[in-house]
């Protein structure tokens, strides 16, 4: 395989480890845990891994020597970091023993159900240290979750001595590797699972996991990308720029991007929600915006949009609810029927109230509302082009407007959707090493025989030697959702919060943002040089932490 220079160079790169995960290593126990909601219910569904304690590692004077094969799977979305979690898991179990042995199951969950994998080995690692991207095992969305997968999964498990499963991915797959833990613990196979907090979204934290990785990278790529527009916006000053931003459900990708680039506007979905905003409301919003501008002869912008908006829009996310429901109850029935038969279909089963939001939306729209779910029930929000659809509508308006002499401007809208740009580049010094970091809190969680946790890296706004390294019972993270037309135990996502530090730097200087230019170009990552450029965090993270 031929690598780049900078490939190259990259490859050399040390991450940083937490002082606790140095040398050898003992675990410290702290209080037992609570799901954080629908406690009794949790309970009931995983008795074996519900309510065990918060783990801490520390220095230790004696090494333990775990003999134990490891397998890893990557699930859901690509993120930066992802092949560091892999080095960092790989370094830590051969420091442990170094006949342990790493298996990667390709292209997700489903390599293991498939008995498809890789042995890790140094020579095969070496040109995947530091480097974006899954493909050194691939990843997938194939969704672990009835027995015949787990007893199917075992078998490999059981040719390859593997004595734990590290399951990296988002709430979804986290969710699973629970399910999984408490399958195999209630069997007594003797077999753990760890999951790991990735996803770009930034939608896995709470009050013990500070950040999933990714997040850093992907939104200094996005950051820089946005930057760039905004700066060729700022010389030519003709064109409003409507970009969408990856990040599902969650605006946290959005959210930053904006406090790192400050756009003119950026919509946050958890905002339009708590306001009860119509799709009219946002747009006339907007309108005001670029009229304003125009009118001091600025007939330019930039408009940041996260991809999960339309959801959050009350009637349109009452429709989709709706529509979760019908084509979980009805799925077959519908998929076989040609596109014209499947919006009729649609129209007679849906309510009054869901048929007319349902009537009123594009013809594009609503049919990208209707398309199949993702494994986990997911609209594919990323298939959805809001940033079309608003700046159409902004247009429309505006014509208005210029007929009743409110407007003289011009309005030149082009469209973008960053998403795919950012999930693969090279991680940034963060994610690096807290990758490797997570990486080795997984392999001590499992030399330490814990099952059903996720590793956590804690206190990371401080230098890496300050880092908090443990682990996490997934149980604690839990609450009862509906999903598929059904309540199932699950992470509990977290949104932006319109209380929390960021939110508030955002609102605060945004009407300044929307009549002038300020826009801030950040430019691209940095791996050396100037620590106060290449070490610095997520402006969320630093804002979220630094109470
Ligand atoms: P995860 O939740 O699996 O980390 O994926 C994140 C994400 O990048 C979302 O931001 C986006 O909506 C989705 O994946 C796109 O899915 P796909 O990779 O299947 O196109």
């Amino acid at each position: 395989m031929e690598i780049s220079a900078l490939q190259k160079e990259r490859a050399n790169y040390q991450p940083k480890l937490p002082i606790a995960l140095q040398g050898a290593v003992k675990v410290k126990e702290g209080a037992l845990t609570q799901s954080v909601d629908n406690q009794e219910d949790i309970k009931k569904l995983f008795p074996n891994t519900y309510g065990m304690p918060l783990v801490e590692f520390e220095p230790a004077t004696e090494f333990n020597n775990a003999k134990m094969n490891v397998g890893v799977i990557l699930s859901g979305g690509q993120a930066p970091g992802g092949h560091n979690v892999i080095s960092g898991l790989f370094d830590e179990i051969k420091k442990l023993n170094p006949e342990n042995r790493l298996f990667g199951f390709l292209m997700g969950p489903g390599g293991l159900v498939d008995h498809k994998y890789l042995e890790i080995t140094a020579e095969n690692l070496q040109a995947y240290r530091n480097t974006g991207g899954f493909d050194m095992i691939g990843s997938g969305r194939t969704k672990l979750e009835k027995e015949e997968q787990f007893e199917k999964g075992l078998e490999i498990i059981r040719k390859l001595d593997i004595k734990a499963i590290v399951i990296i991915g988002g709430d979804d797959s986290n969710t699973n590797a629970c399910v999984l833990a408490e399958y195999y613990a209630a069997k007594k196979y003797g077999v753990q699972v760890i999951g790991c907090p990735k996803t770009i979204d930034g939608d896995l934290k709470n009050d013990q996991i500070e950040t999933s990785f990714g997040f850093d990278t992907a939104t200094k790529t996005y950051s820089e990308l946005i930057g760039n527009i905004e700066r060729d916006c700022n010389s030519a000053r003709k064109y409003w720029h409507f970009i969408k931003l990856m990040g599902r459900s969650a605006s946290h990708i959005a959210l930053e991007c904006a406090l790192q680039t400050q756009p003119n506007i950026c919509l946050i979905s958890e905002e339009v929600e708590a306001k009860d905003m119509s799709l009219n409301a946002i747009v006339e919003d907007i309108a005001k915006t670029v009229a304003y501008r125009a009118n001091q002869g600025n007939n330019f912008g930039v408009v940041l949009i996260p991809e999960g908006l339309i959801e959050f829009i009350p009637s349109i996310g009452r429709l989709i609810q709706e529509l979760n429901d019908l084509l979980a109850a009805h799925g077959d029935e519908y998929l076989n029927l040609d596109k014209v038969a499947q919006r009729e279909y649609i129209l007679a089963h849906l309510s009054s109230e869901n048929k007319s939001t349902f009537e009123t939306l594009p013809e594009g729209v609503a049919r990208q509302l209707s398309l199949d779910r993702d494994p986990h029930g997911n609209v594919q929000v990323s298939l959805i082009e809001t940033e079309k659809l608003i700046s159409e509508m902004v247009g429309v308006k505006l014509e208005q407007w210029k007929k009743e002499g409110k407007y003289n401007g011009k309005f030149s809208p082009l469209h973008h959707f960053f998403g795919y740009e950012g999930r693969c580049a090279a991680p940034s010094n963060f994610d690096a090493d807290y990758c490797y970091a997570l990486g080795s809190s997984a392999a001590q969680l499992i030399a330490n025989g814990k099952t059903g946790y996720m590793a956590i890296v804690k206190n990371t706004i401080a230098g890496t030697d300050k880092w908090l390294a443990g682990g996490v019972p997934i149980t604690m993270m839990m609450n009862m959702e509906k999903r598929n037309g059904e309540m199932k135990p699950v992470i509990r996502k977290a949104l932006v919060e319109l209380n929390g530090a960021p939110f508030k730097a955002f609102v605060a200087q945004r009407e300044k943002w929307a009549k002038e230019t300020c826009y801030v170009y950040p430019g691209p990552i940095q791996y050396w040089g100037a620590s106060s450029v290449c070490d610095i965090t997520t402006k969320t993270l630093f804002l979220e932490q630094n109470k």
